[in-house]
């Protein structure tokens, strides 16, 4: 169990209600679906039912594991009183008001103090355990790139290369894809996020593959994009400009950078082309437990980075009704600049 007696302090809470499953692991380790985190200042009680007993007592240390079949109300009144709790913070971000409204009752009588981003700012800058899983899942991506790559060509549709990608990364043991894979063709690819469709490759196009697996709890997310056969002059044109502004921002990805003034450079590269109008999305994004985390590189961002943060660094240009090109790596802060962790091959390849 991790510590969060800052936390804590930080609100002055005398307990901490955690329902958000990606933040219940990062804390405790319980890698179960269903359950609550109540956290005192001084000991802490997992909350879940018949399913999880037995896995809980396994994933955990310092935890006392509390079956919700005696009754959820009960439960909270007992911990209330013995540990003399008069405000409790919970996850705001994550609950429904159905459930607020549960919360309401059981903690009638005390205070409810809705918290956003402790756990998710603890979780930024990633340990060594983490980052060997990150990079595992990285790797998966690349590979099961590199095995669909000679299968991409005219006719295939959009789904049957989605589906041959998220068959190699389970094949190689993630356990899932992290989000729903992109595969967006032709037109298609100046949708940011057109997930796959029946639609068939065609020679000329461009195809956009956003896609990434989760090992051991973590997520990777790579974007390639390829060529269908000979495709136009103002093509290979956008995706050379699009190349360099990821290359050139790589070396910026370090210690003590501002995350709004990386993502402000790739719009100032994009400016010098004109062609700025067309990048309508952040720079990047975190990424660990959950696909997109802080901290973001947009330009907003309030964080600045540090070591072994992980981040994507993901320009992209989209030009309604003609074509999109994106390309994007998942890489850890380095001293020297983003070290890759996805680093399949981005010269402008040509399927034939
Ligand atoms: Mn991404």
């Amino acid at each position: 169990m991790k510590d969060i007696t800052e936390q804590l302090q930080k609100f002055g809470l005398d307990a901490m209600l955690f329902s958000y499953m990606n933040n219940i692991f990062y804390l405790c380790g319980f890698k179960g679906t269903a359950g609550q985190l109540f956290v005192t200042r001084d000991d802490a009680f997992l909350i879940t039912d018949f399913r999880y007993l037995s896995q809980a007592k396994e994933q955990t240390e310092d935890v006392t594991i509390i079956d919700i079949a005696n009754g959820e109300k009960a439960v909270f009144d007992k911990l209330i009183k013995e540990y003399n709790i008069k405000k409790t913070g919970f996850e705001q971000s994550y609950i429904t008001y159905e459930k607020f409204l549960q919360l309401k009752k059981i903690f009638e009588g005390t205070k409810l103090f809705g918290v956003k981003g402790t756990v998710e700012e603890m979780r930024i800058v990633k340990t060594g355990d983490e980052l060997k899983l990150l990079s595992r899942a990285c790797e998966i991506a690349d590979t099961a790139f590199e095995t669909v790559f000679p299968r991409i060509k005219e006719g295939v549709t959009e789904l049957e290369i989605a589906a041959m990608l998220e068959y190699e990364m389970k094949r190689q043991g993630a356990s899932g894809a992290s989000f729903e894979t992109i595969v967006a063709s032709g037109k298609r690819s100046s949708m940011p996020h057109g997930t796959a469709s029946t639609k068939p490759l065609k020679s000329g196009e461009f195809v956009v593959m956003d896609f990434g697996c989760v090992f051991g709890g973590y997520c990777s997310d790579i974007t390639r994009t390829v060529a269908v056969g000979d495709i136009s002059d103002k093509m290979r044109d956008i995706y050379t400009k699009v190349q360099t502004v990821q290359e050139e921002m790589l070396p910026l990805v370090k210690p003590g950078a501002a995350c709004k003034a990386i993502d402000a450079e790739s719009r100032k590269m994009f400016k010098t082309w004109g062609i700025d109008k067309y990048f309508g999305h952040s720079l990047g994004h975190g990424v660990g437990l959950d696909i997109h985390e802080l901290p973001n590189l947009s330009p907003k961002s309030p964080y600045t980075l540090e070591e072994n943060m992980i981040v994507t660094v993901e320009p992209g240009i989209y030009i309604e009704g003609e074509f999109g090109v994106r390309i994007e790596d998942t890489v850890k802060v380095g001293v020297k600049g983003a070290e890759r962790l996805t680093k399949s091959d981005k010269n402008l390849r040509i399927c034939r």
